[in-house]
Parts: structure tokens; C-alpha cells; sequence
């Protein structure tokens, strides 16, 4: 861990370095820092296969690569250029997906059934939804002093299309008592230290958030069967939220009688500090301390152009990205061209199903040459915007909600 650190250090000053010179030739300026080394490893566990040779790679145990800014254009976030975040290994043996189970069991549950996926297909109603999957620490990297774990840019986000059966029919089926609180997940995926005992990641939602038309226990992935990296037979998809309550490689879910207690739903990890506090103050892990992250803030992404982007001052620019906002729908999405001085507002589409990303574009013309930052900058329904500048200091790193910047120059 610690020789990672610094190989990582090394690679962002030899990066500054490099923002510098690009800042002198006009291109590159904006992103030009925090960029994540590249190793030269190949994963053992097939985490990567298929993936977008652009990806940037954050972590190699486990891996986690996140997509740049420019290669989420496409309306339906595709598999090759969807981020993976992994919390331990890929399941190794290969899956038979017809002979895979989900139980759903707890204290909280009426009866503990067991269903194929065949049973699931055969028994429910099969729903098809688009919804945004964004890693809390997403942004992580802007966080001075830095916060612990992976160092996102602002490319932890999908938002691809998901197919499967409600989990509140399943959780109807099975049967909840009235003191039912909380779902939790269980994964096939190993602990990083392959003890068979401990579990990657176990998280989970409240009963509340279970029981939306759109938490789905899904076995397609943009109209294909689910790929291995991202959960392979069956997953969790609950959109909004931190993607981490989306359990990948899903065999077990829990209906507990309080909030779920696995892997990394304890200290600060995915919690926000109850009242706000000074950058790298410490604050004792109690839930005293810290509430869980529920519903992600508004935020908005610049998918085209990529930055660097060089045109002339004869043609007005085209410019277009997703604007998203947890539980919300977004209201309104603005640009500026001036550093947040003034702003443009943005012809905005609706989403396509409630908890998707809403494409938002404009055209903006530039009177003079020189060096340009494009800023955008969402609203959700309740007025809420994003900042302009680094959101809320908290020791985990998460929810970095400050507007996506580009750099353009006009010839
Ligand atoms: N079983 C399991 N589910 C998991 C994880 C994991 O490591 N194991 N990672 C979680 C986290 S932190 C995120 S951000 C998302 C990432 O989803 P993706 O890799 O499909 O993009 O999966 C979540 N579900
Ligand atoms: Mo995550």
C-alpha cells in the first residue's frame, strides 16, 4: 500500500509537470493534475478484459478504473467504457449461471426462499430501466487533504441499461414483518486477502429505497448478459445511490431488523460527518459522528468536447454532456465561458426513466481567439445547484459535487 502511494505521488508531480509544458502549448491544462498512474500489470482476474484502452486505472489490488470525462458521451453508457470498481477479486470459478441462487433470508423475513434465475424470470414481471451508477468517492481527488481511497477524477459514473425483476415483488414473495428496516447485500466476490471468512463489501439500503419500482435484481446489461466485471449472474442495481449498494455477484440478500452491518457500512466509510467539519480535522468513527450517505448530489459532466479541444472563432462550438442528480430529477444545466462570472442556460432532455442521466447541450460562440474553460454546472428540482469551487471536507472523500471544467482554445 504504501509503495503504491508513492509511485503515485511520483507519477502526479511528474504530471504537473507535464499540465505545465501542455499549459504553455494550450492544450491539457484543466485535467492536468491528479492523473492516476498506468501499471504494467495485468490483472489475474479478468477484471479488465474488454475494457476501453483509455480507461484510467486507479488501483491494481483490486483493480479499479475509472472512465475519462470524454469517452461517456454515448447515451447508454456501453460495457467497454463503464467504469469497475472492485472492493476485493473477481469470482474465479467459472459460473453456471443456471445453477446460481439468490436467497433471500433475515430477521426480517417471513420465510428464507431460494430462487434460480430461471425461477425469477418465470415468477415476475421483467423491467427494463437506465440508471446512474456513481462511486461516493467519485471527485475524491479534489479533497485537500486528500481523503483516503481510490482517487477518482469525476469518471466513477454509468449509467447503463438494466434488465431484470423488482426487488419489492421478490421481497412481496418472500414476505416482511413489520419491523423489516433495512436490506443487506452478500457477494461471490473474495476479500482481498482470499480469507473465505471475510466479505469484500457487504452494504445495503433501507427498506424504503429496496422497495422503488426501479431497485432491480438484474441479469442483462444493456440488453446483453451481465459481464463478469460488473456482477455476472446477477446484480444488485439500485440507482441514485452510491453505487456501492449495488451488490455485484449478488447469492444473498438480507431483510434485517436494523441497519445492515457488513463490510464497509461501519466508521467513516460511505458516512458524511454529521456537522460539518474543518479539513482534516478528526472526528472519533461513531455513528454519533456519521450518517450514511443515502440519495447522491446533483452533478453534471462535459462529454464533448474533450478538453483541449482546439477550434476557430468562425464557428460557434457545440457542447454537450449528462446531468444527473441522486433521487432527484434535474431542473436546469448552465455553462460559462468566464470562470462562473456570468452564465448560459442549456437545452436539457428529460430522463428516460426516473433515476437516469438527462442529456443537456448548447452552442456557444467565442468572439476572440485565446485559452477558454468551459464550466457546467447543474440544478436538481429543489433548486439545489452544484459548486462551483470543492464541496463539504469530510475524511472519507466523497461527494465532490463541483462543477466539471474543460479547457478549449480558439485558434
Ligand atoms: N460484490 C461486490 N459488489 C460491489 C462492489 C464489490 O467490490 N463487490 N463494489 C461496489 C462499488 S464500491 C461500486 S462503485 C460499484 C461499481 O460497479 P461497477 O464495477 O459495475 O461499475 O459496485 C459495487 N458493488
Ligand atoms: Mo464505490
Amino acid at each position: 500500500m504504501k509503495k503504491e502511494k508513492k509511485r503515485s505521488r511520483r507519477s502526479f508531480i511528474r504530471k504537473s509537470v507535464l499540465a505545465y509544458v501542455a499549459g504553455v502549448s494550450g492544450i491539457e491544462v484543466v485535467l492536468g493534475n491528479g492523473a492516476p498512474p498506468q501499471y504494467a500489470t495485468l490483472p489475474t482476474d479478468n477484471a479488465l478484459d474488454g475494457k476501453h484502452q483509455d480507461l484510467l486505472i486507479l488501483s491494481d489490488k483490486p483493480w479499479v478504473v475509472e472512465t475519462p470525462a470524454h469517452l461517456l458521451d454515448d447515451d447508454v453508457t456501453p460495457f467497454e467504457k463503464m467504469f469497475v470498481r472492485n472492493n476485493g477479486i473477481v469470482p474465479e470459478q467459472k459460473i453456471d449461471e443456471n445453477t446460481w441462487t439468490l436467497t433471500i433470508g433475515g430477521e426480517s423475513a417471513k420465510t428464507k426462499k431460494t430462487y434460480t434465475i430461471q425461477d425469477l424470470k418465470a415468477k415476475f414481471e421483467v423491467y427494463t430501466y437506465q440508471l446512474v451508477l456513481e462511486c461516493g468517492g467519485n471527485g475524491r481527488s479534489g479533497f485537500v487533504p486528500q481523503g483516503a481511497g481510490n482517487q477518482w477524477d469525476q469518471g466513477g459514473v454509468s449509467c447503463a441499461e438494466w434488465t431484470g425483476v423488482r426487488l419489492k415483488d421478490v421481497l412481496a414473495d418472500v414476505g416482511l414483518t413489520d419491523n423489516a428496516v433495512y436490506v443487506g447485500y452478500y457477494g461471490q466476490d473474495l476479500h482481498p486477502s482470499r480469507d473465505p471468512a471475510k466479505a469484500a463489501i457487504s452494504r445495503g439500503v433501507p427498506i424504503k429505497k429496496a422497495l422503488e419500482d426501479e431497485t432491480l435484481l438484474a441479469w442483462q446489461m444493456n440488453g446483453q448478459p451481465m459481464p463478469l466485471q460488473h456482477g455476472f449472474p446477477l446484480r444488485l442495481v439500485v440507482g441514485g445511490w452510491p453505487a456501492s449498494v449495488s451488490g455485484k455477484w449478488l447469492h444473498t440478500i438480507l431483510v434485517r431488523d436494523k441497519e445492515h452491518d457488513g463490510t464497509k457500512m461501519d466508521g467513516h466509510s460511505y458516512r458524511m460527518p454529521r456537522l460539518p467539519i474543518m479539513p482534516g480535522q478528526k472526528l472519533s468513527e461513531t455513528p454519533d459522528n456519521f450518517k450514511i450517505i443515502e440519495s447522491m448530489p446533483v452533478k453534471s459532466l462535459i462529454t464533448f468536447p474533450k478538453t483541449g479541444f482546439v477550434a476557430d472563432t468562425a464557428a460557434p462550438v457545440r457542447l454537450r454532456g449528462h446531468a444527473w442528480a441522486g433521487d432527484l430529477e434535474v431542473a436546469e444545466v448552465h455553462i460559462s465561458t468566464d470562470f462562473g462570472a456570468t452564465w448560459q442556460k442549456c437545452a436539457l432532455n428529460p430522463p428516460k426513466n426516473r433515476l437516469s442521466w438527462q442529456r443537456w447541450e448548447t452552442t456557444v460562440s467565442f468572439a476572440q481567439k485565446g485559452y477558454y474553460e468551459v464550466w457546467v454546472r447543474a440544478t436538481d428540482q429543489n433548486g439545489v445547484a452544484q459548486p462551483m469551487v470543492i464541496p463539504a471536507w469530510n475524511p472519507g472523500g466523497y461527494l465532490n459535487n463541483s462543477c466539471h471544467r474543460i479547457a478549449l482554445k480558439i485558434a
